[in-house]
């Protein structure tokens, strides 16, 4: 077996009046709680660091700049530092989301792998699907998602690569090297992404056994969603919970992966709501552990890395029974 121990730190509100330091503090305390299950690599979810800021029209340049952060200093900036000395103290591979301001100037909507035994980040994946709009909705009520104004969508496609050291032993050298053995292979998204088959059908073509995704997902917005039919908020929120859940569980089966997915939940800068339900699926496309709160919360599972074979290697034997001849509109419209 190659068993690890994966967690979901699902957060709950972070208002645009947040302090930084007590949003990390909140952070530190869920890898704790996450160290006391034994976890070694637990997921933040997206824009972890900040309010999901894309739903407000922010006009002056320097409030903007205070909620991107550089890639390249992540791990060193006195803000977010803590987060990642802690993660390597404990031994837990991290993956946290954040609106990353490049040195060319653009934006990207971000998230880095940082491997507590390497102590750097060996892998960085930017948001390619970009909801919303760039301009806000002419209906004052509207909920925006101007992440289309504030970002670029990401440009370093659906990489999935090794965590190395994270299951003890797993590790093996040159020709022995495939998937299904060795470190995990591991792949990152971030929230509207999952929705779309081609990124996780990337991931799964190289082996994916654990597909990472933090999000943010307004739980009634129908100005963004789209109003097929009127619903409450309630009944829309139940909506969205249910696609979220349907798309890690569809996914996870049809790559024959494991999924974690980590949400920033609840009320958000006073009025704008959040869905919760942070869990982790089989590569069956079961539900292994899935949070009971809107808030702070560790959602965990032990898994075994050898599940994702019967898929890979029987039910959907890619190599074998795939027919890409047959494939082409998908990359070519
Ligand atoms: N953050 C993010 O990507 N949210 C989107 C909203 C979709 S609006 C149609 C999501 O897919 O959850």
């Amino acid at each position: 077996p190659r068993t690890l121990k994966i967690a979901a730190a699902q957060m709950g509100p972070i208002h645009l009046t947040s302090k930084r330091e007590d949003t990390i503090q909140r952070m530190l305390t869920l890898l704790t709680s996450a160290s006391k299950l034994g976890a070694q690599l637990v997921l933040f979810p997206e824009t972890a660091l900040t309010t999901f800021f894309p739903r407000h029209l922010i006009t002056s340049p320097e409030e903007l700049e205070s909620y991107f952060d550089s890639a390249s200093t992540i791990t060193t900036a006195p803000n977010t530092k803590p987060l990642f000395d802690e993660a390597q103290k404990l031994g837990i591979d991290i993956s946290v989301g954040f609106a990353e301001r490049d040195t060319d100037g653009q934006g990207y909507n971000t998230c880095v792998y940082y491997s507590a035994k390497k102590a750097k980040v060996i892998a960085k994946y930017r948001k390619v699907h970009l909801p919303g709009t760039k301009e806000p909705f002419e209906n004052p009520d509207a909920v925006n998602q101007l992440e289309k104004r504030y970002f670029t969508p990401g440009n370093l496609g659906f990489q999935a690569f090794r965590a190395p050291d994270l299951v003890p032993g797993a590790a093996k050298k040159g020709a022995e090297v495939k998937a299904g053995t060795g470190d995990p292979i591991l792949g990152m998204m971030i929230c509207n992404d999952r929705r779309w088959a081609e990124g996780w059908r990337c991931y799964g073509l190289q082996g994916v056994e654990i597909v990472l995704c933090g999000y943010n997902t307004a739980g009634f917005a129908p100005d963004l969603w789209g109003t097929r039919k009127p619903m409450t908020p309630e009944e829309a929120e139940i909506d969205a919970v249910f696609h979220h859940k349907l798309v890690m569980q569809g996914n996870s089966y049809m790559n024959s992966c494991f999924s974690v997915s980590a949400a920033k939940a609840g009320m958000e800068d006073g009025k704008y709501d959040l869905i919760g339900g942070s869990c982790i699926t089989s590569p069956e496309g079961h539900v292994l552990a899935e949070a009971k709160t809107k808030d702070d919360e560790i959602v965990f599972a032990e898994i075994d890395l050898e599940d994702c074979r019967q898929g890979k290697e029987k039910t959907f034997d890619f190599v074998r029974h795939r027919r890409i001849d047959q494939y082409g509109p998908i990359t070519t419209q």
